[in-house]
Formats: C-alpha cells, structure tokens, sequence
C-alpha cells in the first residue's frame, strides 16, 4: 500500500470523483464512441474513439518513406505508393483501448478517463506484414519487431517516439497488416495517416499509428510504452503481467431517451429490443447474458455472427418492463476461452484491462411533461 500512496502523492493517481483539468485536456482530444454507434456493425469514422499520446504530427506523402531494417539481411524502403501497389487485404476489426473503464476505478489512475465505449470497429485495407519480412530476410537470432511512429513527446519524464513491439511469431500473424485505410478511405491524419500497424485481436495500444519505421532486433525491446507503460500490476515495484489480448466485452445502446445533463434513461413501460455488441481478442464470443435487475438474475440473448473472426458480434434481447420503476440493466459477454466479464472492476496502478459490466441505470414511466416538436404543416 505504501506505493500506492506513493503514486498518489506523485500525481498519479486520485480520490476523488471530480475530473482534473489535465485529464478533461485529454478527454476533449481523444473520444470515446456514441453508445448509439453501436447500432452500426462497421463504425462510421468519425464515431470510432481515438486515442493519441502526444500530437497528431503532419506528413506530407512525397516524403513519406516505411524503412525496415535491424536484424535483417537486406533492409527495405517503401513508398506509400509502393506499398499500395502490393497485395492488399481488407478486414474488420475491433478496436479497445486498453485503458476503457479507467475512469470509475478508485482511487483513479491519472490518464485518458475513460467510461466504457473506447471501442470501434471499422474496415481497414493493408497489405500484410509477414511477406515483407520474409523479403527483408530476419536473420537467426532475431527477438522483438518494433514498430514505431512519427509521434514524439514525454511520457514518464521519457522522451520518446511512440513505438511498440511484437515477438516476431506475433508479428508473422497472417492478419497482421500495414493499413492506409479505413472504411475504404485513406486514413484521417487522428488515425495514422499515410500508415499505421494493425493486429486483430489486441488491445489498442498495439496499432501504431503514423508508422515510419520496422525494427526487427535481436533482443528484447525495453521501450517506454512496451516495458513501462501497459502492465497489469498493482504497485511500481511490481514487473507486472503485459497487456496483449482483448478481455470480453459486451456494451448495449442504452434504451429509451437520455435527460441531457445526467444521462439518466427514461423508458416506455412496453416491449424493448435492447441491442449491443460484443467482442473479444481471446476467442471467439460464446454468450452473452442480459440482466434487468442489477446482475441479480441473467437470460442469454439472441447472439449473431460475429462481423468478421476479429470483430465483434452484434446481439439483441427482447424486454417488456411492466411496473413504472427503476431499473439497473447490464449485459455480460462470455468467451469460447471460458473468459467472463467480471461484475466488479479489478484495480490496478494504470486501470487497463477493465472489462466489468455495463450497468445503465433507467426509469420506466413518464419523464417529464413533453413537449411535442411544431406543427409544421
Ligand atoms: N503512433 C501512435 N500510435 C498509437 C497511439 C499513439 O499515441 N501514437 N495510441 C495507441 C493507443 S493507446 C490506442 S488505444 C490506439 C487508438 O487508435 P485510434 O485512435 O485509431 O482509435 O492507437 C494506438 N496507436
Ligand atoms: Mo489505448
């Protein structure tokens, strides 16, 4: 505990409820996504969420170059061109911060605070990594990939380009793709553009965005956001377990009509389709679970197929409140792997990986008096 406290006073964490100013900085840079978004199985792009460390930096295409090189026989360059011109690959995928759920942890991690919809899913057209790795020639011995962007600023009194890694049979993955667009558009400079890394299945911070360079090394890699940042461990003394994989999720479209400043959902007493989705970057989605009452009792919901093996599978359930009344409904997602979404989050110094249930508080009855729109006629 006394690290805790330690981190406390440092700045890094927080008692109370209220928003600092340096995290409504962050929160107006990066959103999350509409719950509403839900409804579309490919995210518009301008709902996914977005989350960027440092600035978005400007690229100008005519000097853009990808370089890989390290531990490689013959290091290659590419220009956006050329990499458009090589085979390409279109997949949907879901993508979740790592850090979703931070924001009702306490004491609070002190970073982007998010609720729960950090998440998108959108169309993204690359060309695969592992051919180019293959023409690169790694050489025996080889370890980490590294993977790292235009984007520099200071992280943990570290100065820095924004760069990750993947072991290199990680990296070989067929799915793992070099993408320069999204929903059939080159990327927006928010996310990445003229390049970025994709790899389905694991959390957000994986996906390098505005890539400039591949790194194959012959050890492991002890950058910042790979070494430091993205652990789960509960004190700075702890080495921690790495963040990878996507947890189980499920969220739904809160139902009925939101009041405009608590959000509070007000629902006609009659039969709803409340509908969501659900993913997860372990194994496929294997059920998902609706409860009216709190997560005191549960029915399973109509699950459909997934939109593709790495995104998340849409899903509906039928409910017909009958008593005027409050009501907390939640929605719990269930993996092949035997992952299930907690009911509590698990605590931990930086707040990632938390998966615990949605809960949406409403009200079934009249909301207010309503005003009806003009009559225009
Ligand atoms: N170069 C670079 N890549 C990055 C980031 C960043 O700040 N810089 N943020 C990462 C994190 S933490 C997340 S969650 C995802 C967000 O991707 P999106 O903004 O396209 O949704 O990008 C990842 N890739
Ligand atoms: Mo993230």
């Amino acid at each position: 505990m006394a690290k805790v406290a330690q981190a406390r006073q440092a700045g890094s964490l927080i008692e109370s409820p209220d928003i600092t100013p340096e995290e409504l900085q962050l929160a107006v840079r990066n959103h999350s996504m509409p719950l509403e978004a839900l409804r579309y199985a490919i995210t518009p792009v301008g709902l996914h969420y977005l989350l960027i460390h440092f600035d978005i930096p400007t690229v100008d295409v005519a000097d853009y170059e990808l370089t890989v090189a390290g531990h490689v026989r013959k290091p290659l360059r590419f220009t956006l061109d050329q990499l458009a011109a090589r085979p390409s690959t279109t997949l949907a995928v879901t993508l979740e911060c790592a850090g979703n759920g931070r924001a009702r942890l306490s004491p609070r991690p002190m970073s982007q605070p998010w609720l729960a919809e950090a998440v998108g899913t959108a169309e993204w057209t690359g060309t695969p990594l592992a051919p180019i790795l293959e023409e690169a020639g790694v050489l025996d011995g080889a370890h980490d990939v590294v993977f790292t962007g235009l984007d520099r600023g200071v992280q943990g009194g570290v100065d820095q380009y924004y760069e990750r890694s993947l072991s290199l049979t990680d990296a070989m993955r067929d799915e793992v793709l070099l993408a320069y667009a999204i929903n059939g558009r080159p990327l927006p400079p928010q996310h990445g553009f003229p390049l970025r890394l994709i790899v389905p299945g694991w959390y957000g911070m994986t996906h390098v965005k505005w890539l400039r360079s591949i790194t194959v090394l012959d050890r492991l890699f002890a950058g910042y956001q790979q070494a430091r940042a993205y652990h789960q461990r509960a004190t700075a003394d702890d080495s921690g377990v790495p963040v990878t994989r996507m947890l189980p999720r499920a969220l739904m479209v809160p139902p009925g009509v939101p009041d405009f400043m608590s959000r509070t959902r007000f629902v006609e007493p009659a039969m709803h389709t409340i509908e969501g989705r659900a993913w997860s970057g372990r194994a496929p989605i294997s059920g998902v679970d609706f409860s009216a009452d709190g997560g005191a009792s549960w029915t399973e919901v109509t699950l459909d197929a997934p939109v593709s093996p790495f995104a998340w599978n849409g899903w509906s359930h039928r409910w017909g409140p009958t008593a005027v009344g409050e009501y907390e409904l939640c929605v719990r997602a269930t993996d092949a792997a035997g992952n299930v979404q907690p009911m509590d989050q698990s605590w931990n110094l930086e707040g990632v990986e938390n998966n615990a249930v949605q809960r949406v508080h409403v009200v079934v009855g009249a909301a207010a008096d309503r005003q009806e729109p003009a009559d225009s006629r």
